[in-house]
């Protein structure tokens, strides 16, 4: 199969899934095209079968906004014409669904040709953007448009349904993990970290303010007033300068280290003895399911689709959105207990597998034939 893949070419979340699948894709043979504004930060364009097409926008004084969607339509229609793709796989709703369905018809109408189109949802797309008024009716066209829908949870797919009019069977492929990349013989160096013995906490995100960050760092604070810690803040975003001010309200400077969009993830992880995760909202958490192939258990809420990941009372615990207090208890109980800690590790690296890649590719596999075939009836 010929296949263009439409993401955000960003450091995790939907960007990470869309670049490993494309990968996995091309290592099965499949000729894969990424199409996108900048090359996808885990993507080696010199691997075999992997192409890149880069996304201009060609900015005019008169535009206040540049038109994104239109030039990714129009980037879409010319690579399916000069690559001969057989199908788009776009991923995160807004825009790229949109833009999709606009390159779709143009194929269709200018060019006689029919490219069926797959939209993975895969969180705020539906769930803080999507819904929106200001962008509702064009995702719910859109999406209801697709040829084949999924999305990454079967909470998102649930939400997906209770706010918008959808039509269109929804899929769910859960995110996937590469195995191979966490066989635990990274040189983890933990002494540099916490030369006293201290316990390792982790967080990783792109530090929206849907995060709560402020929760990280005081679950932290409740953890370290009982027990030696240090926090290790992964990744980078709008709350991070704040984040940075508590810290240092709190006098925790000497036991938080704010690393940026480091490239050392799974090396921070494989030292780390537990992962903090306090969204708000989250469809998925893939950052926790990369934590806990790296044997790491997660003390998380129960927002959304995490409990589809982290099993309460064995691969960590959850907790109400903003209910520091019972993380910190959590926490503590874990940390304080070493051969409970090692039991979770070890349940959430046997958890992690139920997510492995090489099971969760051919599902998209099958909904890429699904699509195709779906096009003869069409077409
Ligand atoms: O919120 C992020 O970290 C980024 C965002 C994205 O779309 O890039 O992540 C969403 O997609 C991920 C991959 O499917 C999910 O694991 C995240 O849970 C989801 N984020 C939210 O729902 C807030």
């Amino acid at each position: 199969m010929k296949i263009g893949v439409v993401c955000y070419p960003t450091y995790g979340g939907s960007g990470v899934v869309a670049t490993e699948l494309g990968i996995q894709m091309a290592k099965k043979g499949h000729e894969v095209h990424f199409i996108t504004y900048s090359q996808p930060v885990r993507l080696d364009i010199l691997e075999e079968n992997i192409y890149y097409h880069e996304v201009n926008v060609h900015d005019y004084p008169l535009f206040e906004y540049q038109p994104y969607e239109l030039a990714l339509s129009s980037k879409m229609v010319d690579t399916v014409i000069n690559e001969g793709l057989d199908i788009l796989h776009v991923h995160y709703a807004i825009p790229h669904a949109y833009a999709a369905y606009m390159a779709k018809k143009i194929l269709l109408e200018e060019h006689g040709k029919y490219v069926p189109v797959v939209t993975t949802l895969h969180g705020t797309d539906i769930t803080l953007v999507g819904k929106n008024p200001s962008y509702k009716p064009a995702v719910t066209f859109s999406i209801n448009k697709s040829d084949v829908v999924t999305s990454v949870s079967e909470s998102l797919r649930q939400d997906t349904l209770d706010s918008f009019d959808i039509k269109k069977e929804i899929e769910v492929i859960p995110n996937f993990i590469d195995l191979e990349l966490y066989r635990g013989d990274e040189n983890c160096r933990r002494a540099q970290i916490a030369p006293n013995g201290e316990k390792i906490i982790t967080h990783i995100s792109n530090m929206r303010k849907v995060k709560r960050i402020p929760d990280i760092i005081n679950v932290f604070a409740g953890i370290r007033a009982q027990e030696n810690a240090v926090l290790l803040m992964i990744g980078d975003g709008p709350e991070r300068e704040k984040a940075e001010q508590q810290v240092r309200e709190l006098g925790l400077t000497d036991c938080v280290k704010f690393f940026g969009k480091t490239n050392e993830v799974r090396r921070l992880l494989c030292m780390s003895d537990l992962f903090l995760l306090t969204s708000e909202s989250e469809s998925f958490g893939l950052v926790a399911l990369e934590a806990m192939a790296a044997r790491v258990p997660v003390l998380s809420t129960n927002a959304g689709g995490i409990p589809e990941v982290n099993v309460h009372g064995q691969t960590g615990y959850l907790s109400p959105v903003g209910d520091v207090a019972s993380m910190v208890a959590h926490g503590l109980s874990l940390l304080q207990d070493p051969q409970r800690l090692m039991e979770f590790k070890m349940n959430a690296f046997e958890r992690a597998n139920a997510f492995g890649i090489e099971s969760i590719v051919p599902k998209y596999e099958a909904a890429y034939e699904r699509a195709l075939a779906e096009r003869h009836i069409v077409s």
